[in-house]
């Protein structure tokens, strides 16, 4: 294993030996003298209006400190979103509930239990109203949920009209005329994405300290973005962003969840301002199920309309996607991530149409993928179905209606432009290195044997790398929560008097390995040792600027910062060496943790003398500034665009519907790869997600909106043991919209599952008729789904 950083090499993660080991630190672990503790009283009611609020009783409760309802801190809110359509969520419920587990009040106290059972002698009162759960009901407004609102379908996402700057032509003549063509084939699917529930390891955890005397919060939470928080707190107090001092220590996973900026968070500093004392909450898991955002939720029709000989002619998707309550941070704006790939890899008129529908049911936002493995599941669902019905090969169809890599960037009819891609390359490396024409025989070896062995296959582009500033003209920015800027990156390098270089960076990461990331990006491009690196993230106080970590974006935009901050830091080093080595500066090379004249490796200089010289003005060249550190702000012109395609192996069991998975097997790109253990690891975790959608999970709520997957006895994740060794591979596109080649990552497993394992066990069953099931394909459902094919 090498040490010395290398891009590209699987270095190990620097970051594992504190989590191994225990002691890695989350914010429940920071125990203050003290410290008090939050918990909140919860609606168990998924649709009421409040009749009787009365926390006189629990007020008198020993240990309890503070009982706050909505009129202590209506002045504070709501808190925004980045997307302000809908309804905002009120900081505390205002005089109504929207669904089961809304804030009605919250309780301060000198124990966390004590605090919990002064929630519980609150005495509240509702009068129970209908609750409309069901998505169709919903967008039919037979009930509308919030008066002030027009209509229970608070947006409509078209694939042209999303912004009128593009002038988009609507696509929809154009598919509906190639439906009615004589040599057309069509073929429709109904099919539901079911509404899931991000299940990070570590719940959520708020702690704020108030410093009266300095004007100044710190506030440690489990969060991706620590500078969205900051700011959304500074400016709820009427602050400057710099006296909001943010710390996200180890974040134990967020897949999306913690992307958000929760009233409880802004609740809790609140709470500490007020009472001068430090706060602390911690979700318990039930919260976490019912209380902190879901992700996907959608119904919808997908039909592709094509020739008998595989060439499509136009797609089109019409679907409601549930938005639950209240819109919080971008609820509304997750299709749109879905409508940039709706047409995915494939070259024809796409009519796109996704309702945003209000429910009484938990908000729904960023969840692994945000919008995009809804998108790719229609899509490549009903591709399959298609392939299936004019008899040709699933691969084949794909790779005869790819866009071709002289193509590239190639504009959608969305407007925006698939950086770069060789996607029937792809495909033909995953054939290979799956030995595709072996499994097909083996799937239909084992039909003849009366098994129902299936082989599915699939594709997916993704966006990601979020950054362009274009982003920010459509209301994608965080200038809801006070940050100047849309989602550019910043890399801040330095290299210190002692040789070792510190790197600070704006990203919030969760699990994605950035502190090892970083080093190599720097150790690369400076030949210092990674184990001399230190990488910064997560304090607000460190880094002037931070996106945050979200949409697969860190290193295509905030790690392309750090390139260029390394080479201005490198330039100035290089002038430095220079002048120690008596040589001209472009001769310079740095490897090793030192620098030498290129062509001569003996006149070389450690970067010890060459970090003391930038530091000590009578040693370094005269037309040098002291100090060796640059900052640089990166916004790329376009999105990344990585992609990919999978194959599952599944057996289903005909008398018990349980579905097996034999094997996995995926070719991704993400461009070039810096880390390809971390990519790998990735990979892993998002195809894992993946296969959690099509197997194991749904949230569920009852009509009556009461959460029946509240626990993770109801909401099964799945484990190492439901999963095979996953057989992986790449090719590399480079990308050209940063300077390093890279693509996002982080998210495309997930994107490139659900509709692969879905695609196979509809192969597998094949023989008795079924064209679909919907996820998750627990046993029982594929049980029924078998008599019902036998009739
Ligand atoms: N990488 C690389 N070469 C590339 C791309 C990525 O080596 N071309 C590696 C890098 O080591 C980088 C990692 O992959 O640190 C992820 O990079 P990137 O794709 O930029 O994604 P982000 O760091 O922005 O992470 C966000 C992404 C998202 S949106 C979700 S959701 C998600 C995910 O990452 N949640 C995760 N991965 C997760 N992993 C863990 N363990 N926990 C989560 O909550």
């Amino acid at each position: 294993m090498a040490t010395t950083s290398v891009m590209g090499g699987s270095v190990r993660r620097r970051e594992d030996p504190a989590l191994i080991q225990g002691t890695g630190i989350y914010v429940d672990d920071l125990q203050p003298t003290g410290l008090l503790q939050v918990a909140f009283l919860r609606s168990p009611m998924a649709r009421a209006k409040i009749t009787t609020l009365d926390a006189s009783a629990a007020r008198d409760m020993d240990g309890v400190i503070a009982i706050y309802t909505h009129e202590d801190v209506e002045h504070l809110g709501p808190l925004l979103a980045q997307v302000p359509i809908g309804k905002l969520r009120p900081l505390l419920a205002d005089g109504e509930v929207n669904h089961v587990g809304e804030a009605v009040a919250m309780v301060v106290a000198e124990t966390r239990h004590l605090a919990q059972d002064a929630a519980d002698a609150i005495d509240v009162e509702y009068d129970v109203l209908p609750a409309v759960i069901d998505l169709k009901k919903a967008a039919s407004d037979e009930v509308k949920i919030h008066e002030e609102l027009e209509s229970n379908v608070i947006h409509t996402w078209t694939y042209y009209g999303y912004w009128d700057a593009l002038g988009l032509e609507d696509q929809t003549p154009l598919v509906d005329a190639a439906m009615g063509r004589d040599d057309a084939v069509v073929v429709s699917l109904e099919m539901i994405n079911q509404r899931l529930i991000p299940v990070a390891i570590e719940p959520r955890s708020v702690m704020a300290e108030y410093n009266s005397g300095y004007n100044r919060f710190t506030v440690h939470s489990s969060t991706q973005v620590p500078h969205a928080l900051g700011g959304a707190i500074s400016k709820t107090f009427g602050m400057v962003a710099s006296d909001v001092r943010v710390i996200a220590p180890e974040v134990g996973g967020g897949f999306g969840s913690k992307l958000n900026v929760y009233n409880d968070e802004v609740l809790v500093a609140f709470a500490a301002k007020d009472l001068g004392r430090t706060v602390k909450w911690t979700e318990t898991r039930r919260e976490a199920a019912g209380s902190t955002i879901h992700g996907r939720g959608w119904i919808g029709t997908a039909t592709l309309v094509g020739t008998k000989d595989g060439e499509f002619l136009g797609y089109k998707l019409e679907a409601l996607a549930d938005m639950g309550a209240y819109s919080q941070n971008f609820t509304v704006a997750i299709p749109l991530l879905g409508l940039w790939i709706g047409s995915g890899q494939y070259k024809m008129p796409v009519s796109w149409t996704v309702d945003c529908v209000v429910t009484n049911t938990m908000t729904t936002d960023a969840y692994r993928g945000a919008g995009r493995p809804e998108a790719i599941y229609y899509l490549e669902r009903v591709i399959d179905a298609y392939a299936r019905e004019i008899g040709m090969d699933p691969f084949e169809v794909r790779k005869r209606n790819f866009w071709q890599p002289d193509e590239f960037p190639a504009t959608m009819g969305c407007g925006f432009a698939l950086d770069s891609g060789d996607y029937a390359a792809n495909v033909d490396k995953l054939m290979e290195v799956a030995d595709y024409a072996g499994l097909l025989e083996m799937r239909d070896k084992a039909r003849e044997e009366g098994r129902y062995v299936g082989v599915g296959v699939g594709s997916y582009v993704e966006v990601c790398g979020f950054g362009p500033a274009v982003l920010a003209e459509i209301g994608f920015s965080w200038s809801n929560y006070g940050l100047p800027a849309s989602f550019n990156g910043s890399g801040l390098v330095r290299v210190n008097p002692d040789a070792t270089a510190t790197v600070v960076i704006g990203t919030g990461p969760s699990g994605q390995g950035h502190e090892t990331t970083w080093a190599q990006i720097v150790g690369d491009g400076l030949g210092i040792p990674v184990e001399n690196i230190r990488v910064l993230h997560g304090d607000t106080r460190e880094h002037p600027m931070g996106i945050g970590t979200f949409g697969s974006r860190s290193v295509a935009v905030d790690g392309a910062a750090t390139f260029e901050a390394t080479k201005r830091v490198k330039e100035k080093a290089a002038k430095i060496a220079a002048h120690l080595l008596e040589a001209a500066p472009e001769d310079i090379e740095f490897a090793d943790n030192g620098a030498h004249v290129v062509g001569s490796e003996d006149q070389r200089v450690e970067w010890a003398a060459i970090a003391k010289a930038a530091y000590q003005a009578h040693t370094s060249p005269d037309d040098v500034e002291s100090g060796l550190e640059a900052h640089t702000a990166f916004s790329p012109g376009n999105a990344t665009w990585p992609f990919g395609s999978h194959i599952a192996v599944v057996e289903v069991d005909p008398d018990t519907g349980d579905v097996k998975l034999l094997r996995y097997i995926g070719v991704d790109d993400c461009g070039v790869e810096i880390n390809p253990m971390i990519v790998n690891g990735q990979i892993h975790g998002g195809i894992a997600q993946g296969i959690g959608q099509a197997m194991f999970e749904a949230a569920v709520y009852d009509a009556s909106g009461n959460l029946l997957t509240g626990s993770l006895l109801d909401y099964p994740i799945p484990t190492a043991a439901d999963l095979p060794s996953f057989e992986l591979d790449r090719t590399v596109t480079p990308t050209d919209v940063n300077p390093m080649g890279v693509k996002g990552v982080g998210e495309a497993g997930t994107i490139g599952t659900a509709h692969t394992i879905v695609n196979a066990v509809v192969d597998a069953l094949s023989p008795l008729g079924v064209k679909h099931i919907d996820m998750p394909l627990r046993p029982q459902r594929v049980w029924a789904a078998i008599q019902e094919a036998r009739g």
